[in-house]
């Protein structure tokens, strides 16, 4: 007898049923695995299982080995537990909480009125498999008993009693072929067909076999799967042309979920025997101005492949242009090693069977010629039209081109009419030349665009010619022009607008425009006396003036601002008689307003020194005639 001392405890390696019996009231004694396989195997009897399990108690609290004593349970079963519709050759698998080997007890397939249905059964590792013997009957409520002690796990503790119930499936009707692609009878069938046959119902493999036969009956080796209610049927390679092939579904060879054999089934198809044709070439046979960069496409009708003649590129003169080419699904690129010269004529040789479809019909002699670009780009439209008037100062130029171009010397100026290169930048898209002045331009004036020979080429390198184009700027408004008594250009009115302007830290429009107004107002008395006398600049100086050259001195100044304004005539009533008036109108913001300067009993837009509702206003001027 082995002896153990464990957390002082003794523990004695009991070598017989009998003693682990004897030591049931002494939880530190056990015993080792060996021991309750004997034991349990050979007498199963509650008693020493109970004692078993204080054992291992014990013992795994004391961690010195595992004996197990835990009866193995079922985990899953398939069918689950009342499932309904199982096939009627299902295959029942039973699996459990640890591996487990035959016991002594019985496993039974029963129906639900009594009738045992023969069966087999196997175990591996921790699943039992039940096969009934033959298909299950339809419709029928099956029981599946495990009796106890039929299975034990591996330390020989008896499973339970355990049932599970389940019933077979009603379906009778076997699955059909609804469709077959390619259908029955097809011709031309692609090389690299991926064959698939939809029936009527899903379905699962079964025991017959599926095959593709050739006419001949040689086998075409194939994989095939399932889904759903899908075969699906890949030859291991590619059709051949013009062969007939057969599809056989051999009776039972897929069934429905419910176990029903398919029946057999044939279905015929021809492989594709028409030779691939170019589809387009790019460039197109004929095709001009060819940039000299191209690389060919031709594209077939079908998906091909490498076959043994050859592919050529050749010019007019019969000198061979080495070039590379390649396939990739039914287009054959083919790259010149170099570029290809301006104006020579090229022609693209596919020779008979250089390529061929995948089932290997060979692509009959093709031709296809193209010339090299030999021609210059030329402008086909300019923005601003040649000779167009009223241009805005922001206007951004753009040139069309006849075909996409490229910088070359890049020599493209602007030019205002007195021969000033104004300074721009340039870029080019596609076919476009945009021309962007840095600054605004100026007001009625006329610019030249040169584009000069050479400036740009085309994308194989011919030089544009050298190119005019002319444009005039909007006219600046009248109501900023300076005229004989408005000189608004004089130098003393532009200090003058600007120091006022400076002095009231005006910054927009409108307060400028108050600025100036309020200073003239302010500053310049009245005299009586009619039409001009001083103008603008002798106002100034006279530090008086009438109606007219008040006027004219404000509107100077404000023009001076670059703020447009203008002369108002008209017949108004002063506080004791009628008077042919003159007064000022200043633009801001869209909007003009009354600047009368000749009382300070007036604000900007605002006339206090005569009655506004009467006046006979004859008309607004750019500039008087009196
Ligand atoms: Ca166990
Ligand atoms: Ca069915
Ligand atoms: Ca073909
Ligand atoms: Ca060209």
């Amino acid at each position: 007898m082995a002896m153990f001392l464990l957390c002082g405890v003794a523990l004695y390696n009991l070598s017989d049923a009998s003693a682990l019996s004897l030591n049931s009231t002494n939880s530190s004694v056990v015993n080792n695995s060996s021991v309750i396989n004997t034991t349990n195997t050979s007498s199963p009897n509650t008693s020493s299982q109970l004692k078993t399990s204080q054992l291992k108690t014990n013992l795994i609290s004391s961690s010195v080995q595992s004996t197990d004593s835990v009866a193995p349970t079922v985990k899953t079963v398939d069918p689950t537990n009342n499932a309904v519709n199982v096939a009627v050759d299902k295959v029942i698998n039973v699996t459990f909480t640890e591996p487990i080997q035959a016991g002594t007890g019985w496993i039974e397939l029963v129906t639900s009125s009594g009738t045992v249905v023969p069966i087999t059964w196997s175990i591996n590792g921790t699943v039992l498999t039940v096969t009934p013997s033959s298909v299950l009957s339809k419709g029928v409520k099956y029981l599946l008993l495990i009796h106890t002690g039929s299975v034990t796990d591996l330390t020989g503790n008896n499973v339970t009693g355990y049932v599970s119930r389940f019933t077979s499936s009603t379906d009778s009707v076997a699955p059909t072929v609804k469709t077959v692609d390619p259908t029955n009878n097809a011709v031309n069938v692609a090389a690299d067909k991926v064959i698939k046959v939809t029936f009527s119902e899903s379905i699962k493999a079964g025991t017959g076999w599926i095959e593709l036969v050739t006419s001949d009956g040689t086998i075409v080796p194939t994989n095939w799967s399932i889904s759903g209610n899908v075969l699906t049927v890949t030859p291991n390679s590619t059709l051949s042309k013009g062969v007939k092939y057969l599809l056989l579904i051999h009776t039972g060879s897929v069934k429905d979920l419910a176990g029903n054999n398919v029946a057999g089934y044939v279905s015929r198809f021809t492989a594709d025997a028409t030779a691939p044709t170019v589809k387009v070439v790019d460039p197109a046979n004929n095709a001009m101005e060819v940039v000299l960069s191209k690389v060919i496409k031709v594209t077939f009708n079908e998906s091909i492949k490498a076959g043994t003649g050859w592919i050529e590129l050749v010019t007019s003169d019969g000198t061979v242009v080495p070039s590379n080419w390649s396939i990739s699904g039914n287009v054959l690129t083919v790259t010149p090693n170099s570029t290809l010269s301006k104006g020579v004529n090229y022609l693209l040789l596919v020779h008979t069977g250089s390529v061929t479809d995948l089932a290997g019909n060979n692509v009959a002699g093709y031709v296809s010629r193209f010339t090299a670009d030999a021609t210059a780009p030329t402008v086909k439209t300019v923005d601003p039209a040649n000779n167009a008037v009223n241009v805005a100062v922001d206007k951004v130029i753009k040139v069309t081109f006849s075909e996409p171009i490229q910088a070359n010397n890049g020599w493209i100026e602007l030019q205002s009419s007195n021969g000033t290169v104004i300074p721009i930048t340039w870029s080019i898209n596609g076919n476009v030349l945009t021309i962007t002045p840095n600054s605004t331009l100026s007001k009625g004036i006329k610019y030249t665009l040169l584009i000069h020979t050479g400036s740009v080429t085309d994308l194989a390198g011919n030089n544009v010619a050298g190119y005019v184009s002319r444009f005039t700027t909007v006219s600046p408004s009248p109501y900023l022009q300076a005229t004989k008594n408005c000189q608004s250009t004089n130098a003393q009115i532009i200090a003058l607008s600007k120091s006022i302007i400076a002095n009231a830290s005006a910054t927009t429009t409108y307060t400028k425009a108050v600025a100036i107004f309020n200073w003239v107002r302010d500053n310049i008395g009245y005299s009586f006396y009619s039409n001009t006398k001083y103008g603008a600049v002798g106002t100034l100086n006279a530090k008086t003036g009438n109606c007219v050259d008040t006027t004219h001195l404000l509107i100077a100044l404000e023009r001076a601002a670059g703020i447009q304004a203008r002369y108002v005539h008209g017949y108004c009533k002063f506080s004791t008689a009628w008077y042919g008036h003159v007064w000022a109108q200043v633009y801001v913001n869209g909007k003009w307003y009354a600047a009368d300067a000749v009382s300070s009993r007036n604000t900007f837009g605002v006339i206090n020194n005569w009655n506004t509702a009467t006046a006979t206003i004859y008309g607004t001027y750019a500039e008087l005639t009196f």
